[in-house]
């Protein structure tokens, strides 16, 4: 297995985190995202035409988009089903919270990309809008911790939880603190305490 990779990208580290997880072995190929804009390079937009990491590469499956490759390795890998559990309530839970990451919680990594190489983006707005989307993920781990429930899609830690933790855990890159998110600093925490967590530069243990 083959995982396109930059250390400092959150959804590498998503992929990262979760073949850790799972205690798979793979092999990596660095992209030189930045400074060297490989992933704009032609050699690699043969490989996904979007420009984008991460890629994984299973045989002669080539996936792209961090969400879809976490669903295909929980669903192919995880023999406990636990990450991606197989009854409706949970797919479409785990999905909308696939969606959430994949979009809402984006906009900390743009503030992250504004503050730390300088992309021309609008950091407050991105800012901002990171913001409204913490504040529902914390309301939602208040809602759901009232019935016992400490994770984002169930009892059980869930790709939901991979795909949201990156860029929330590294949103102070970006110039958002946590500190009006108590429900999301215990989740984090939470998170890595999970066996074989695996960090990355930015991922400071949170008490
Ligand atoms: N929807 C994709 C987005 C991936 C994405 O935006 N990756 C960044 C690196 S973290 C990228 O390659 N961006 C292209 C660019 O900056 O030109 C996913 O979830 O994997």
């Amino acid at each position: 297995m083959k995982l396109y990779d930059y250390i400092l990208s959150g959804n590498c580290y998503k992929i990262r985190l979760f073949l850790s997880f799972l205690d798979i072995n793979y092999e990596t190929v660095p992209v030189d995202y930045y400074p060297g804009r490989e992933h704009r390079f032609p050699d690699f937009l043969e490989i996904n035409p979007l420009g984008q990491l991460p890629v994984l590469v299973d045989d002669e499956v080539k996936l792209r988009d961090a969400q879809a490759i976490l669903i295909y390795l929980a669903s192919k890998y995880d023999t406990s089903g636990r990450w991606y559990p197989r009854n409706p309530e949970a797919m479409g839970k785990i999905a909308m919270w696939l969606s959430f990451a994949g979009t809402e919680i984006m906009n900390s990594s743009n503030a992250r990309l504004h503050d730390m190489l300088a992309y021309d983006l609008d950091a407050d707005k991105a800012r901002a809008n990171a913001h409204a989307a913490f504040r529902i993920l914390d309301d939602h781990l208040v809602e759901v911790g009232f019935a016992g429930q400490e994770w984002i899609a169930g009892t059980q830690p869930s790709i939901a939880d991979v795909a949201c933790f990156p860029y929330v855990a590294l949103s102070r890159d970006g110039g958002i603190e946590h500190d009006d998110y108590p429900a999301i600093q215990s989740w984090l925490t939470r998170i890595q305490s999970l066996p074989r967590f695996i960090d990355m530069p930015g991922i400071h243990f949170m008490k």
